[in-house]
């Protein structure tokens, strides 16, 4: 079973590198970001209380959530493995992620990250906004997010470096050539 954990920063490339990856290996997609999207959409009191939280990019809390992924996990146990998009964002979402893990006689394969300089995130994330009008991809938001991930996002990185799983790649260039370069290390395993 292959898990795999998409990790970076705001517009590091995570959702469109997921969609791929879904794609060629047939794993189940959890992204905590589009679970949220979803809530508001469907104007859930959980969608209420994110959209406030999202709109000035915050993390919403932990214990959401891991709840989140609880669930999904629970109603997808004949999957081939799972790709965690945007999960975990926090220290405490990574231990809590392994935990859920054991409890289901799974584990972690690897965590393959993202790296993209800031004024690169930045621009991805301005021209989203204008194609989109998606309402966290704003100059002041994706500002905070940034400092957010740095702050709160980032020691999941060494999180996993020290279980030896961390994969850090090249996220500048064409879709499909990081993609090249994700397969590359899947491979690998
Ligand atoms: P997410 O939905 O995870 O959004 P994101 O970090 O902005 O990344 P996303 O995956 O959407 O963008 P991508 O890099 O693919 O989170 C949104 C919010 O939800 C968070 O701020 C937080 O409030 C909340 N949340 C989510 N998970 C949470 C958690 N676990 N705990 C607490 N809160 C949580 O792409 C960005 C743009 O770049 C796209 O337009 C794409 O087309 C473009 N792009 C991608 N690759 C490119 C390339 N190679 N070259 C040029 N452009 C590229």
């Amino acid at each position: 079973m292959l898990n795999l954990i998409l990790f970076g920063a705001p517009g590091s490339g995570k959702g469109t590198q997921s969609e791929k990856i879904i794609e060629k290996y047939g794993l189940v997609h959890l992204s905590t970001g589009d679970i949220l999207r979803n809530e508001i959409s469907n104007h859930t009191d959980l969608g209420l209380k994110a959209k406030a939280i999202m709109d000035k990019g915050e993390l919403v809390s932990d214990e959401i959530v891991i709840g989140m992924i609880e669930n999904k996990l629970e109603s997808n146990k004949n999957a081939k493995g799972f790709i965690f998009d945007g999960f975990p964002r926090t220290v405490a979402q990574a231990e809590a992620l392994d935990a859920l893990m054991v409890s289901h006689k799974q584990t972690i394969s690897i965590m393959v990250g993202l790296d993209v300089p800031k004024e690169e995130l930045i621009d991805r994330l301005l021209k989203r906004g204008q194609e989109s009008g998606r309402a966290d991809d704003n100059l002041e938001t994706i500002e905070n997010r940034i400092s957010v991930y740095q702050k709160q996002t980032s020691p999941v990185m060494s999180y996993y470096n020290e279980q030896k799983k961390l994969r850090l790649i090249n996220g500048l260039g064409s879709i499909d050539d990081i993609f090249g370069r994700i397969v590359d290390v899947i491979n690998k395993l």
